[in-house]
């Protein structure tokens, strides 16, 4: 597990010094039974909270040594970070090179510092929506809390102010308007995961339900 987080901060850090490679493209970047979109569809539960950055919080907490609440400008105070990733929604449409502006998942573990029982992860949004992952899921050169998509501010109804991205799991492990993000000890199932989507959600595997 630590030889995973390290060779993914590894990865992190050299795109973050330009050094990255991009994502490998091979031809079949599409995953099975997904097919290419050009728009950005809106999937939701109906609810499009409207948080402006002043009453916007993110509260971090859990197996943590560090438990935080930030505010807009502490947020935005942390290092930035940019990174373009496919997205790919379980309802069968992807969209290639999503171009993502945020705070890496990785700046957001370092400043909490999880202890070493943390295992997983648990998300809540400010429309009452939750997700799980794993830790080792979230852990990675490409997860972040984005602010800006393709050099926007995030619109609300994709999850603006700040909404996760987690480009290797189907688009639904990604939660629009974050709220909370909790370690856990343990693993508990989210909105959709109570309701029969796989729990894994790897969009190359088609672990579309459980
Ligand atoms: N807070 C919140 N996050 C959410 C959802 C939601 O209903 N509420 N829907 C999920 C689902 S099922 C998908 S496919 C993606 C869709 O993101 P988009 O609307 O920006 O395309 O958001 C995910 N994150
Ligand atoms: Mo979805």
């Amino acid at each position: 597990m630590k030889d995973k987080y390290i060779a993914a901060k590894e990865r992190w850090a050299a795109k973050r010094s330009g050094q990255g490679r991009p994502a490998e493209r091979s031809g079949d970047r599409l995953p099975p039974g997904q097919h290419e979109v050009k728009n950005f569809p809106v999937l939701d539960m109906g609810i499009h909270p409207e948080i402006s950055q002043e009453e916007w919080r993110l509260t971090i907490r859990g197996h943590v040594e560090n438990a935080v609440t930030l505010d807009w400008n502490q947020f935005m105070a942390l290092d930035q970070f940019q990174d373009t990733s496919d997205f790919h929604c379980v309802t069968t449409w992807s969209q290639f090179d999503m171009q993502w502006e945020g705070v890496s998942f990785f700046t957001l573990a370092e400043l909490v510092q999880p202890r070493d029982s943390a295992t997983h992860v648990f998300f809540k949004g400010y429309d009452g929506y939750s997700v799980n992952t794993t830790l080792d899921a979230v852990m990675d050169d490409d997860t972040l809390v984005a602010h800006t998509w393709n050099g926007q501010p995030l619109a609300v109804e994709h999850g603006g102010p700040a909404r996760v991205i987690v480009p290797k799991l189907y688009a639904w492990k990604g939660a629009k308007w974050v709220k909370e993000v909790i370690f856990l000890d343990r693993d508990i199932l989210g909105f959709w995961e109570v309701r029969g989507y796989s729990n894994t959600a790897d969009p190359w595997a088609e672990d579309r339900f459980a």
